[in-house]
């Protein structure tokens, strides 16, 4: 009879993980210009507030909901929408190209808004 005394030894398996985290120190600069320039919208008592906001090319608009109602942020062809946005929620929109964006709350659809992008608009202040 023989006994087979086997060992089973694993080899610690030599994981050569390449962790390629490639993180950029600076933005570009393309990306911090927007950053910079952005622009606010409230929402609240049902109301967008400013109702028209005019920006320039490259503004980022942030929607906060101020509300205790849930709301949502969508334009009306369907070019951006929020999800529904709980109380102190945010939704953000970077609006490159020039023109007319009007926007409404799919929940209370009488709520709607506008953003105007035209190249030279002021920074609009709330
Ligand atoms: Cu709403």
């Amino acid at each position: 009879m023989f006994h087979w005394n086997i060992t089973a030894r694993l080899a610690a398996l030599g994981l050569g993980i390449a962790l390629a985290a490639a993180i950029p120190e600076a933005l570009p600069a393309g990306e911090a210009a927007a950053a910079a320039n952005s622009a606010a919208v409230s929402i609240d008592n049902f109301n967008f507030t400013p109702p028209t906001l005019v920006v320039a090319p490259g503004t980022t608009v942030i929607w906060t909901n101020a509300d205790d109602s849930p709301h949502t942020v969508r334009e009306k062809d369907g070019k951006f929408k929020s999800a529904a946005l709980d109380t102190d929620d945010t939704f953000s929109q970077t609006f490159a190209a020039p023109g007319e964006y009007e926007y409404f709350c799919s929940i209370h659809p009488r709520m709607v808004g506008k953003v105007v992008v035209k190249a030279g608009a002021k920074l609009s202040s709330n």
